[in-house]
């Protein structure tokens, strides 16, 4: 998650010439973390009922109840298109997956919403060092460019 930045640095206490190269986070880092979450979360059983939009052929009351359908193959589409611009927006909408579940189950021991419990407890575990190491990066990245301007 940490790679060789372009823009080198003179060494500290020295006019010598020589030049270290610093090592910082990577702010890309995420898009990989998270498919490969994804594909984790593809092979786990409980993420079945969710891996494709709910068909209202089998639940005619879906549409009714649920205002924005989502879905982990919809999520991973997004991601595989570039088109989420951070992990941020990427768990949004797989936290909608999870709010849908609770909105639309009978009852809280439901085994499909039982079984987004579950998922839902290991994505939340394993997005948040996803999206904090994403924070450290873009802090790193934006000073960096900062220090780039003031040489100019
Ligand atoms: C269910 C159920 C529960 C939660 C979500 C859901 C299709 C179905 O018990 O059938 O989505």
């Amino acid at each position: 998650d940490f790679c060789l930045q372009e823009e080198d640095t003179e060494a500290p206490g020295t006019s010598s010439g020589h030049r270290l190269r610093q090592v910082v986070p990577d702010r890309d880092a995420w898009k990989e973390q998270c498919k490969n979450l994804l594909n984790y979360i593809f092979e786990c059983e409980d993420s079945e009922p969710f891996r494709q939009p709910v068909d209202p052929q089998n639940y005619p009351d879906y549409h009714g109840i649920i205002d924005t359908p989502m879905d982990f193959g919809s999520v991973k589409k997004t991601l595989g298109e570039d088109r989420y611009e951070n992990p941020i927006e990427l768990c949004k909408d797989t936290r909608l997956i999870f709010a849908n579940a609770k909105a639309y189950t009978p009852n809280k021991r439901s085994k499909i919403y039982s079984m987004t419990l579950r998922l839902s407890a290991f994505f939340e575990e394993q997005i948040r060092t996803i999206i904090s190491e994403y924070k450290t990066a873009v802090k790193s990245s934006d000073s960096h460019k900062r220090a780039a301007v003031k040489t100019q």
